[in-house]
């Protein structure tokens, strides 16, 4: 049928079956300061019936003890920008007590949580103190005419050599690539004729932020050159 009113439920049929299950997730939905308002599912807060909700989220920046780090290109069954290349792990902290906590710890649990589910890393690997809560970004992207993105993202840095085994149905394939070897992807990805594609975020930090972080990687300064208090408006 010819549809001509972006509908949830239409637009949900067609998705992959686990990725539409997700879909279900209670999001935690909050004020431009951040502030925590409700919650709503993920399909709610990601489709533009609802005029895509403001909600928290996360970005997990891994890097092994050589200061490479760990991408990930997105599955094709991901209902939000499918076949893109993107940081570590993204995902959304839950609404639960143990993931609404604020001052970051909520978002490591969830961080901990994605990163077994999407990338298998065990969740013993990793102690709350070896990430690292940088800042936030607020941003809003379109991935289709329907489905997007409108995130207060925690930056999440993580230094530590793992072992990974991805999950299909949410991730593609996976690369370390060293800080020069980033620098050449970003710039390919702005070629019209390249089939490379890095999502709007990723893109946004790497723009911003990423090239200049990745000198301070394992040093205090990091964090002399980082505000845990701001949030950068994209
Ligand atoms: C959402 O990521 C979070 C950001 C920062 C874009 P996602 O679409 O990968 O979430 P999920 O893995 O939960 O589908
Ligand atoms: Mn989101």
């Amino acid at each position: 049928s010819i549809q001509t009113t972006p509908n949830l439920e239409n637009d949900l049929q067609g998705a992959d079956e686990e990725q539409r299950e997700l879909m279900g997730e209670q999001v935690i939905l909050v004020s431009p300061d951040d502030e925590i308002q409700g919650s709503a599912s993920k399909a709610q807060a990601h489709h533009i019936s609802s005029g895509l909700l403001l909600h928290r989220a996360f970005s997990v920046f891994l890097f092994d003890s050589q200061k490479r780090l760990l991408l990930q290109q997105r599955a094709s069954s991901k209902i939000t920008f499918p076949l893109y290349w993107t940081n570590t792990c993204c995902s959304h902290p839950l609404y639960s007590i143990q993931e609404e906590m604020n001052d970051s710890i909520g978002v490591i649990h969830a961080a901990k949580r994605k990163l077994h589910q999407e990338l298998g890393i065990s969740p013993e690997s990793l102690s709350d103190s070896d990430f690292h809560y940088l800042t936030r970004i607020h941003y809003r992207a379109m991935s289709d005419q329907v489905w997007g993105e409108h995130e207060i993202d925690y930056i999440l840095f993580v230094m530590k050599d793992i072992s990974l085994s991805p999950c299909k149905n949410e991730v593609e394939a996976v690369r370390y690539l060293d800080r020069e070897e980033l620098e050449s992807w970003i710039s390919q990805s702005k070629s019209k004729f390249s089939e490379l594609r890095l999502t709007p975020w990723f893109r946004f930090i790497a723009d911003h932020f990423l090239l200049d972080w990745w000198k301070y990687l394992g040093t205090d300064s990091l964090f002399q050159v980082t505000d845990k208090n701001r949030i950068y408006r994209a």
